[in-house]
């Protein structure tokens, strides 16, 4: 082999090394010059043949060729290492200019916000807050509730019924919070079980119980799910006028407005009688003049008095259902129920 051809040899390796993209390629391409089998040993092994001076030059030139391919080899090597790294900081590079991660500032729900004013405002004039189980029975739903059994309320298209009741007792998703005030009220009745045997006064009822209903209804003002808050108020001596105060106090401190005014309407419950729908009218503001319903009421049915333990001759009241939902709406002026309950971060946090 003349030297222009260890020249080619060498410039043959520094090509291939060139062209090995991984360190797995590199170490194939020495094996071809540098290996048992590679060229350049097989250069080696030809000389055995040639006198000693001639293996004297060409043994230099040969080594002279093998330093080359080994000093190119290095290179490549540490070219390889290079490309590595410098992908690996590319990969793993922080942009030190990005803002950090802030904690997030969380809040109430617009509802919940109404049902803490709501708490705490009958909180102030002495009611009690009841909370208890969102799935009922029948009795407690319904029946307690002087609701007869052919009440369209009770049909499937209203009501959500849930597995594992029985035809006696249904269990059910609560379509009011009524039961929940019947079951506080019975607790009520038996804690002074003793007082009233003894025909002692008994310490008035006086609550409210808000919480989540459930009714078979979807549209732009009917959730499925919704929020309800009723109030009872049981003594010896409370009457129509208590609760006209009681309420028109509630609406006026509820909304912020002193010259709010209420107009009681004739309508029926199962639960009451007399029954009245109350309306409100603002007297400024977006809402002047107009009359909004805001919640059902009434004197509670004797029937219902004596479903709580108590003699309907002796014990009158009044109870009042309304809607927070309705009420959060109207006080932020929000025509669309739903986005109470799509829980979307960019409407509900507008609410702190
Ligand atoms: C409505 C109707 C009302 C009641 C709820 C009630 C509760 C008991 C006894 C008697 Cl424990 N009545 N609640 C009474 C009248 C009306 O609400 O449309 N609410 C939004």
């Amino acid at each position: 082999m003349h030297m222009n051809e260890l020249d080619s040899l060498v410039e043959s390796a520094q090509q291939l090394f060139a062209q090995s993209a991984t360190p797995a390629d590199l170490e194939n391409a020495k094996a071809q010059f540098l290996g048992k089998s590679g060229r350049v040993t097989e250069l080696m092994k030809g000389m055995a043949q040639l006198s000693v001076d001639e293996k004297k030059s060409r043994g230099a030139a040969i080594n002279v060729a093998k330093q080359a391919i080994e000093a190119a080899l290095t290179a490549r090597r540490q070219a390889l290492q290079d490309a590595e790294l410098q992908e690996q900081l590319k990969a793993e590079a922080l942009d030190v200019s990005l803002p950090g991660r802030q904690r997030g500032q969380g809040g109430l729900h617009p509802v919940s916000l109404t049902l803490e004013r709501i708490e705490g405002i009958f909180g102030s004039m002495g009611f009690d807050v009841a909370q208890g189980p969102e799935i009922e029975t029948d009795w407690f739903n319904f029946t307690a509730l002087n609701t007869p059994e052919d009440h369209p309320a009770r049909s499937m298209h209203d009501t959500f019924y849930v597995e594992g009741g029985t035809p006696e007792a249904p269990n059910l998703l609560r379509t009011h919070t009524s039961p929940m005030q019947i079951r506080h009220a019975v607790q009520h009745v038996k804690r002074h079980r003793a007082l009233l045997d003894a025909g002692q006064p008994m310490p008035e009822i006086r609550v409210i119980a808000p919480g989540r209903t459930y009714r078979v209804d979807s549209d732009a003002t009917h959730s499925p799910m919704f929020h309800q808050c009723e109030g009872l108020w049981i003594g010896e001596n409370v009457s129509f006028k208590d609760l006209k105060v009681v309420f028109t106090d509630f609406c006026r401190t509820f909304f912020e407005s002193d010259d709010l005014v209420l107009r009681f309407r004739p309508s029926f419950f199962p639960f009451t009688e007399p029954s009245a729908e109350i309306d409100i009218q603002f007297q400024d503001g977006p809402l002047a003049g107009r009359w909004l319903e805001v919640a059902g009421s009434g004197q509670v049915h004797p029937n219902v008095v004596r479903n709580m333990g108590l003699d309907p001759e002796r014990y009158i009241g009044f109870a009042f259902g309304m809607g927070p939902d309705r009420l959060t709406m109207l006080r932020y002026g929000v025509n669309d129920l739903r986005l109470f309950f799509d829980g979307d971060i960019r409407f509900l946090s507008q609410f702190q």
